[in-house]
């Protein structure tokens, strides 16, 4: 049981399930537990010094989910498993406000389902890449002005590079010269990285709804068919570039070891993984991927590697008052590995363009 079980009987009973809750998953953000009830239900506690605003996360992720299971039940699919069902509150609220001013959601659990932090092989990955081609489509006639932005310049990446600079010449957590070389590193790719963004500005790239936090263990896959089931962790569906969504499933599922894995030996970029993650998505988008997404896809992959580890390093260097950590350096490591992967990436972009090639 959780440590906290006491605030816990006021929060489930609001929502009318008295059960005792465990934690549960790999998630950076928010403190997520399982009610290992019958049937089991997610309980989140919303991180709200980084979602300042739950009333509107609430409202994005309700409307959201509405339209997806309204295209779910015009394609046959079952909404009750393939896409976040809210559990409102007995009062009838989107999440709960308990008396200690902490909030809290809850959705049903989908039971019998697989997340990831690295695939098994290159054709669960293709996979991947279908379902997050997918849920694109099914929000392509979603209305983005009814969106709020959860989460202000989320995938800004001059911004971020910004704010790193600051962070660096700030040096809260007296961390500065430890990780010059580091800071030096990425700084290497900020100019190119702005990529993106300059695309998206000028109007050469346009805006859609998108997912904007695609790394695998936010897709759920089927155990029994092995098939992607649910696309999740909705807190961050905005406007955005197709290029991010796809650019941050390559920089976590293909690389050949985990975000935080701290020998660097181990630490490359898969051409392998790149390619069967190409073949799923431009399967799906083939219909309405423009000609200069098409070409910025290889560069893609660097810029969202970069862009997540500049923000470790910028977390490291803050003292580690934005994404959960388990041991001291953990930002650190994270940002290391993301650096050997940003090199790698950047001698490989040659041959990613000719697998895109042969997509197309
Ligand atoms: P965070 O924003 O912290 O990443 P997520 O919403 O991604 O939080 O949830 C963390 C993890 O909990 C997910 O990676 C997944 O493993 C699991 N999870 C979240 N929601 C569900 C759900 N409805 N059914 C089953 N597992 C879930
Ligand atoms: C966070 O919430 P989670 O763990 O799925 C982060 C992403 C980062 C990712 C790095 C809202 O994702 O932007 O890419 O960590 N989410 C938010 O693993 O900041
Ligand atoms: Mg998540």
């Amino acid at each position: 049981m959780a440590s906290d079980s006491l605030s816990f009987a006021e929060v489930m009973s609001a929502f009318a399930i008295e059960f005792e809750v465990d934690p549960y998953g790999d998630g950076h953000i928010n403190d997520t537990y399982i009610a290992d009830s019958t049937p089991k239900y997610i309980l989140q506690r919303i991180n709200t010094s980084i979602f300042k605003n739950p009333d509107e996360l609430m409202h994005n992720i309700s409307s959201v989910t509405k339209h997806l299971r309204n295209a779910i039940i015009k394609k046959g699919g079952n909404p009750d498993r393939e896409t976040l069902n809210i559990i409102k509150t007995t009062d009838g609220k989107l999440y709960y406000r308990s008396s200690d001013g902490k909030c809290y959601r809850m959705y049903k659990f989908v039971d019998n389902t697989l997340s990831l932090n690295l695939p098994e092989n290159p054709e669960q990955f293709e996979e991947s890449a279908r379902a997050f081609g997918q849920f694109q489509n099914m929000l392509s006639d979603f209305d983005a002005s009814t969106l709020y932005e959860t989460i202000p310049d989320f995938h800004h990446t001059p911004k971020r590079t910004q704010n790193l600079i600051n962070a660096y010449e700030k040096d809260t957590a007296g961390r500065k010269n430890e990780v010059k070389d580091i800071y030096d590193g990425y700084m290497k790719y900020a100019e190119i990285c702005n990529s993106i963004q300059d695309c998206l500005d000028s109007g050469e790239i346009p805006y859609r709804v998108t997912h904007n936090d695609t790394k695998l263990n936010n897709v759920l896959f089927d155990k029994d068919t092995e098939k992607c089931l649910c696309v999740i962790d909705l807190d961050t569906v905005m406007p955005g570039s197709l290029l991010c969504d796809f650019g941050d499933s390559l920089r976590f599922g293909a690389s050949t070891a985990v975000e935080d894995e701290a020998d660097l030996d181990k630490v490359w970029f898969s051409l392998e993984y790149f390619e069967s993650y190409t073949k799923g998505f431009i399967g799906e988008l083939k219909d309405t991927i423009t000609k200069k997404e098409i070409e910025l896809l290889p560069l893609s992959a660097l810029v969202l590697t970069y862009e997540c580890g500049i923000r470790f390093l910028t977390d490291y260097l803050d003292g580690d008052t934005y994404f959960k950590i388990h041991y001291p350096d953990q930002n650190l490591v994270r940002a290391k590995n993301h650096l050997k992967l940003c090199q790698d990436i950047f001698s490989k972009l040659d041959e990613m363009k000719k697998i895109v090639e042969k997509y197309i």
